[in-house]
């Protein structure tokens, strides 16, 4: 792309606010006019693209459409709902704060969680939070996509958590504001306001909620979300949900939605526990100067461009040869190298051997509430030296990523014996500048990873456009997703899109009424040991053909985006 085109798409900046722009669509679903050519760009066009989108986070509002991230209204209520933590933090009896999502969300909520559980327990405290991640433990490093549309699962969990207590402040993180788990737990709170303040964490209007019926339930997520704005009026709920832009990948949440989550919910706990324990006021000052350090942060993985460059091309070779990425990780670097690892199965249909992560210390360190998750889940790094290292040759991309706090004596320990394997050896090093944060280290090596996993999977041909092509359709959103998918590259109706995405989940040509007849729930579970899905219907949906010859054109063409492109031309 040459640079008067790169200019022409940072003009570009806005474009998805028009009320014109994909309509039907909430925020969180919309493509990026930015990386309309990601699929087709070089490796430092990709990072200069991902920068530009991780960019709109902090764009200011610039019309009434959407509340964005430093707005009046969303400090004023981080301000609110630092106030009810910091009374909680005060006065811990029979109180909680729990954190809850799904998928990525889910796993923010732990990361956080923890870090503030720690912070309190430095200063001789007990623990006041707790994470729910729908799934359990294990969606924590796997996916884990069915449970996020169960919402009784939701209240279950929330109920279990809470047991016992009288004051429990609820954070429901859902990006999309969407996910019928977290709808079921919100629904739990209003049902129950004397014990409950909810509080939800999402990145659309409230108006983009979604709307669809939820099996078994009264209640939309929509409708769940206006009874909460009735309550917010008299500060008996709370609603956090600034627009961020969408995603670089459409729907990749676990990008800027990720992101974005971290730095509210940091936000709010340390302006609490700075009241709490050393007097200081929640002021609108105080949250507005601590969202410019994370603005200044997003800053920081960009300044190494080339770097960067560089390594994304590297983990894209890596991954075009069939072979791996390594992340070895120290701390709460660590935890993030295992969460963006796990995350590409879902979002590119990779490989579970394909990027993986490993942390010092294994489950030790990571002190989830379920303990070490048996063999299917080896963490540490002894298991990487046992079960990776001893195949792992130049191909093979390894990552360490620490900082100067870690014990730098292990880390040379270990370096020593990957490059006894494979020369293809690189580090993210941290190191205290002024007064960096560990939070701002975490943000950091967020960014960098998501960029290079995101990127290493666009260069090996996994997205078009802008589209995960090869998406599991293993809940309802992914599902609504794949048909829309099919829909906007066949320019086909949709039930001819749904038709054509049964046949290839269900591996038939024909579709029997029992099929046609079962609900979205028993199409997705069927899905869950199914590859390819939604690019062998497309390829039937632009031919014609059958089944069987969608596979074959698939291995002939096993670079999915060249393989569309190819029934498409
Ligand atoms: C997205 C990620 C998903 C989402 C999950 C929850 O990149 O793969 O696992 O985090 O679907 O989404 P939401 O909108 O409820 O936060």
């Amino acid at each position: 792309m040459s640079g008067s085109e790169w200019t022409c798409r940072l003009s570009s900046m806005h474009e998805w606010e028009s009320p014109y722009y994909e309509p039907s669509l909430p925020v969180s679903e919309k493509s990026n006019p930015l990386t309309r050519d990601i699929d087709r760009a070089s490796a430092g066009c990709i990072v200069r693209m991902l920068q530009a989108c991780d960019s709109q986070m902090f764009l200011e509002e610039a019309g009434a459409t959407y509340q964005r991230l430093m707005s009046d209204e969303v400090v004023e209520t981080l301000m609110e709902v630092a106030k009810k933590v910091e009374l909680i933090l005060k006065d811990p009896r029979d109180s909680l704060v729990v954190l809850s999502g799904c998928g990525t969300s889910g796993r923010l909520a732990f990361l956080v969680t923890s870090a503030f559980n720690r912070a309190l327990k430095e200063l001789n405290q007990s623990p006041v939070y707790s994470y729910i991640i729908a799934g359990g433990d294990k969606a924590l490093f796997s996916s884990q996509e069915a449970p996020e549309d169960d919402p009784k699962l939701g209240m279950l969990s929330l109920k279990e958590v809470c047991e016992g207590k009288k004051c429990v402040l609820f954070i429901g993180i859902s990006c999309g504001l969407s996910a019928p788990f977290v709808a079921g737990q919100l629904d739990l709170c209003l049902q129950n306001p004397e014990v409950y303040t909810p509080v939800l964490v999402g990145f659309n209007p409230t108006h983009q909620a979604r709307d669809e019926p939820i099996p078994g339930c009264s209640f939309t997520f929509r409708s769940v979300v206006q009874r909460m704005e009735e309550l917010a009026k008299s500060q008996k709920a709370f609603l956090i949900n600034p627009a961020v832009g969408p995603e670089a990948i459409s729907g990749s949440s676990r990008m800027k939605g990720g992101s974005a989550t971290k730095i509210l919910l940091e936000v709010v706990l340390s302006a609490a526990h700075a009241a709490a324990f050393t007097h200081t006021p929640i002021t609108q000052q105080g949250i507005l100067q601590h969202m410019r350090v994370y603005e200044k942060t997003l800053e920081i993985p960009y300044a190494h461009n080339e770097g960067l460059s560089a390594l994304l091309e590297a983990a894209g070779k890596s991954l075009q040869r069939g072979r791996r990425v390594c992340y070895l990780g120290w701390g709460s670097l660590g935890v993030l190298g295992l969460i963006d690892a796990s995350e590409c199965v879902p979002t590119f249909g990779a490989d579970y051997e394909d990027v993986r992560g490993f942390i010092s210390g294994g489950y030790n360190e990571l002190k989830n509430n379920e303990g070490p998750l048996g063999p299917d889940f080896r963490i540490s790094h002894e298991d990487f030296l046992h079960l990776v290292l001893p195949s792992l040759d130049d191909h093979d991309m390894v990552l360490l990523i620490y900082t100067q706090t870690d014990d730098v004596g292990d880390v040379e320990k270990l370096a020593r014996r990957v490059r006894e394997k494979t020369s293809n050896l690189h580090a993210v090093y941290h190191r205290v500048d002024g007064d960096t944060a560990a939070t701002q280290w975490e943000l950091c090596t967020k960014l960098f990873l998501n960029a290079l996993s995101t990127g290493a999977h666009v260069l090996k041909g996994k997205i078009y456009q802008n589209h995960m092509m090869d998406l599991q359709v293993t809940n309802s959103k992914l599902y609504c997703r794949a048909t829309r998918l099919l829909q906007n590259l066949s320019g086909r109706p949709e039930s001819k899109c749904e038709e054509a995405l049964l046949k290839a989940v269900y591996k038939v040509d024909n579709l029997t009424v029992e099929i046609t007849s079962s609900d979205i729930s028993t199409h997705t579970h069927t899905a869950r040991t199914r590859t390819k899905v939604v690019p062998l219907a497309l390829v039937c949906l632009l031919t014609g053909c059958s089944l069987a010859e969608a596979e074959l054109r698939l291995e002939q063409q096993p670079i999915v985006r060249d393989a569309v492109e190819a029934c498409l031309s």
